[in-house]
């Protein structure tokens, strides 16, 4: 089955798990507050106010539940499953035209403005937060795909953030020649595509690539109209342009992944499109972003199995289960079963030291944690925990620029933006294996009587 952005609809509907809004719905004033409401539920808009003709689809994924469904399997072998498929690659396969190119809007026929592009949060403007950017590096010609949100500044003209990672880094050697940097953006597809986007790697790592690795197939690609950046074949809508070189414009605010607004705006670059190519019934794609909505949720896998991959061969083996993404995306909490005194701090140093920079909370919990339910993560800080031992600060550290608590020697819009503060370290686990069943006992939760055989639902009226 081709995965695509209505194969996945298809797959929300059949598993009960979206809901078609036929009443007509702002884009500007009132799909915000539908998105940040719907936890549960994927939303696909027939009928948008302003808009005739558009539909949109939104918080689809909804939650890990959902993210869990794109990977077909379950929210407990999410992590480990992504985790693993993350390290295959698939080449991509070029072929000549495919749905994206059934509309091609090029000079005054290109107008943003027209796009059902959502007021995310009550501050802001409308922008495009489900645009994929596709780069490539002037010099390897290395592809780079990644997330980077859009405010529409007029029918040509958007403002972007490009935070200092691998798409700043190509930007870096455009503008160091005074050359504007083209870029293909899609909207609209299939979440491992999303996920991919969001994925950290080594620069050298093709995101296409790995969106074919996560899918099981290659994806397949088109040349864009106006650049040689190859896009997915089967996106709902690709917008082509060039970042231009040098230019700095006030952008933001935006509603951010830890639900605040003060993230990133500033003097960032600006973009000049020049072609629109879509579907001929294109299907806007809405991102609801911050903590506990859909945005949250392409980055919690993601970062879940940078994290995962990163910390299970801490000293050569780790006794690793799982891993959970914190409401805020700045805590973590690992479910691991500890061999070794001393080994769940070495492993929560990983959590803090990896690929992913935003974590400055690490938790360590035990196999009998079940980490989907925050009480119980909760229970085992009050009792698996012993302050003075367990729990460890570490200052002064490079913690996330968007983090709010901490200090920003440099402000955004150059390639240094980053902030200062503190990290932690949470210990909640019991005393390891080689302490022997006696050490553990103390720790052993307790079971009501019956609890294998005896089910509620059976004596319910
Ligand atoms: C919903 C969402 C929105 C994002 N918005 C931005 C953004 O506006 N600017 C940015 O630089 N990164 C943004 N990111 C983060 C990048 O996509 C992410 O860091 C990615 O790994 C960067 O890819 P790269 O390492 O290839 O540059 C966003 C991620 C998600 C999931
Ligand atoms: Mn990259």
């Amino acid at each position: 089955m081709p995965k695509d952005m209505r194969s996945w609809i298809g797959q929300l509907e059949a598993a009960g798990e979206l809901i078609r809004i036929v009443k007509p719905v702002h884009p500007h004033t009132q799909m915000g507050a539908l998105l940040y409401q719907s936890r549960e539920k994927g939303l696909l808009f027939e009928n948008l106010y302003g808009f005739p003709g558009w539909r949109s689809l939104g918080m689809a994924p909804a939650n890990l539940r959902h993210a869990a469904l794109a990977f077909d399997t379950t929210i407990e072998k999410l992590i480990p499953t992504a985790a693993e498929r993350t390290l295959k690659r698939r080449p991509v396969e070029l072929v000549s035209t495919g749905p994206v190119k059934d509309v091609i809007l090029t000079g005054d026929q290109v107008d943003l403005t027209k796009l059902p592009a959502h007021v995310a949060g009550s501050e802001e403007t409308p922008y495009i937060a489900s645009g994929l950017m596709v780069a490539r590096d002037p010099d390897s010609g290395i592809r780079n795909v990644a997330f980077h949100r859009l405010q529409i500044k007029g029918p040509r003209k958007t403002g972007a953030l490009i935070v200092p990672r691998h798409t700043r880094q190509i930007l870096n050697k455009y503008e160091a020649r005074n050359r504007p940097m083209p870029v293909s953006i899609f909207i609209g597809h299939h979440p491992l595509y999303y996920m991919a986007a969001a994925s950290t790697g080594a620069f050298e790592m093709d995101e296409l690539e790995l969106a074919g690795g996560l899918i099981g197939e290659s994806a397949k690609v088109v040349k864009s109209e106006t650049n040689d950046l190859e896009v997915p074949f089967d996106a709902e809508i690709v917008l082509e342009g060039r970042v231009l070189p040098n230019v700095r414009e006030d952008e933001g605010p935006f509603s951010e992944f830890h639900d605040y607004y003060v993230a990133g705006m500033g003097k960032n670059p600006v973009i000049e499109i020049d072609c629109i190519t879509m579907r001929h019934d294109a299907i806007f794609k809405a991102i609801q972003n911050g903590s506990e909505v859909e945005g949250c949720v392409f980055h919690k896998v993601p970062f879940g199995v940078a994290v995962y991959n990163h910390i299970k061969n801490i000293g050569g083996y780790v006794n690793l289960h799982n891993v959970l993404v914190l409401p805020g995306l700045f805590g973590i909490v690992v479910q691991m079963t500890p061999r070794f005194y001393g080994e769940a701090k070495q492993v929560l140093m990983g959590v803090l030291s990896s690929p992913i920079l935003h974590p400055k909370v690490a938790i360590a919990v035990d196999e009998d944690v079940n980490i989907f339910n925050y009480w119980e993560v909760l229970w085992a800080i009050n009792t698996r925990c012993n302050p003075q031992d367990d729990i460890v600060v570490i200052p002064g550290t490079r913690i996330h620029p968007m983090d709010p608590t901490g200090f920003e020697p440099v402000p955004p819009g150059g390639p240094y933006w980053h902030r200062i503060g503190g990290k932690v370290i949470i210990d909640a686990t019991k005393p390891p294996l080689c302490a022997g069943e006696q050490a553990g006992k103390p720790f052993q939760r307790l079971k009501p009587m019956g609890w294998e055989s005896v089910r509620l639902e059976d004596f319910l009226p």
